[in-house]
């Protein structure tokens, strides 16, 4: 399992940040948050991130990040 969780899907904001991991070469395990089914307001992302937007990452190493932003 990779320190790296990402939460998000391959929306236009979505797909910026598996695209950097891509491309810095930084592994990541990939969780798909459904937002046309409403997934981003479950229990369980809006503990990862209480804005219910993707994308987000949990850094076992660092922070949590919920912005392409501060991504
Ligand atoms: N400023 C945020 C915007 C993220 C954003 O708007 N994500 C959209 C998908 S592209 C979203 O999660 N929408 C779900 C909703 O608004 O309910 C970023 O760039 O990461």
């Amino acid at each position: 399992m990779s320190n790296i969780q990402l939460y998000s899907l391959g929306s236009p904001n979505g797909i910026k940040i598996p695209i950097a991991l891509e491309e810095i070469g930084i592994s990541y395990d990939a969780h798909t948050v459904d937002i046309l089914k409403g997934e981003q307001f479950s229990e369980d992302f809006t503990k990862i991130n209480p804005n219910s937007k993707i994308p987000a990452i949990i850094d076992t190493d660092g922070p949590p990040h919920m912005d392409n932003l501060s991504l």
